[in-house]
């Protein structure tokens, strides 16, 4: 039996029309870019009234849709249930919170039973914290003052909620340091108790990290966010129920930098004298595809060996390997 595997059409793609779309679908980068480059936030002011003002998530039945409104003291917080015919569920907007100072940048995820509302919460000046409050799915808020998530020094700003493995994981843009913003993030239990005081840090890089948002998946969340000013390179991080963190890594770098090209391999130049019925991509950094064509983004520029494996219909295996670069 002889078998010719090359690997051909090693096409380096440019990611250039890619790249944005890695951004989630929000004005999240442009408002907090604005109030980086604001150097702070003035309550009142017209950068105050850029945050993202409007949430939604999923409930057993419908959605509760959460915004910012003008009230007494400032914005306050207001939700309604919407049923899966678009009826609304409420005749008025239920108050999640309406403290002196504003509630903005909402952001909501739903457990199973309740949803939790977290919001940016200036109920105390100067500085901005993040407040959470849960809403039953019949509408009722069940912490009418409010759950304090995180009210550390400075800046604690646009927050994002997922629910994960029986928990809520937050994460928002902090400015603790002072001198540059993080990512903190806390856990909250589905009957409302802060499992993390103070917050964990997700990331302290240098420079400025800003615009989380957070996703449940596979039994983990994957926070992500912007990191720096001006190039503007997504990075995310692993985040278990447990409350660890994994290392940060990259999904996009930079607009500047073409750092993340996705690549494209064929294998249907191989031969055999049977019938090829498998193929096995290995592409070295520690993931697998199978196809006769398939696609790789590698996160992280570098070397690697892609190995491609057949089997043929008698169960016969064969490798060729090739080494790519991947600037
Ligand atoms: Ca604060
Ligand atoms: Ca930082």
């Amino acid at each position: 039996m002889r078998r010719s595997l090359p690997l051909c059409a090693l096409l380096l793609a440019a990611a250039c029309g890619e790249e944005h779309s890695t951004l989630p679908p929000t004005l999240g980068a442009s408002r907090d870019l604005a109030l980086v480059a604001s150097g702070d936030l003035a309550p009142g002011s017209p950068l105050g009234s850029e945050s993202r003002q409007i949430a939604v998530a999923a409930g057993r039945s419908g959605w509760l849709v959460v915004w910012s409104r003008p009230g007494g003291a400032g914005e306050d917080l207001v939700a309604l249930r919407v049923a899966p015919s678009g009826e609304p569920l409420d005749a008025t907007p239920i108050v999640i919170s309406r403290q002196s100072g504003d509630e903005q940048s909402p952001a909501v995820a739903f457990d199973g039973q309740d949803w939790l509302v977290v919001w940016q919460d200036h109920r105390v000046g100067p500085y901005l914290n993040i407040y959470a409050a849960r809403v039953s799915a019949g509408g009722t808020v069940l912490d009418p003052g409010g759950i304090p998530v995180c009210t550390q020094d400075d800046h604690q700003r646009s927050p994002s909620v997922a629910f994960v493995e029986g928990v809520f994981v937050v994460v928002w843009a902090d400015r603790r340091a002072q001198t540059n913003w993080d990512v903190y993030g806390a856990r909250v239990t589905p009957d409302g108790a802060l499992l993390d005081p103070g917050g964990f840090p997700v990331t302290t890089a240098p420079g400025h990290q800003i615009a989380p948002y957070v996703a449940a998946g596979g039994g983990v969340a994957l926070a992500v966010w912007q990191d720096a000013l001006f190039d503007a390179s997504v990075q995310a991080a692993r985040i278990t129920p447990s409350g660890s963190v994994g290392p940060a890594f990259p999904v996009s770098t930079a607009a500047f930098l073409q750092s993340a090209p996705a690549v494209a391999f064929d294998g249907s130049a191989s031969t055999d004298d049977g019938a090829i019925v498998t193929y096995l991509w290995e592409f070295g950094d520690g993931s697998e595809a199978n196809g006769r064509t398939v696609s790789h983004t590698f996160a992280v520029p570098g070397t690697y060996e892609v190995t491609l494996w057949v089997t043929d219909d008698l169960a016969q295996a064969s490798s060729i390997s090739h080494v790519i670069k991947v600037k």
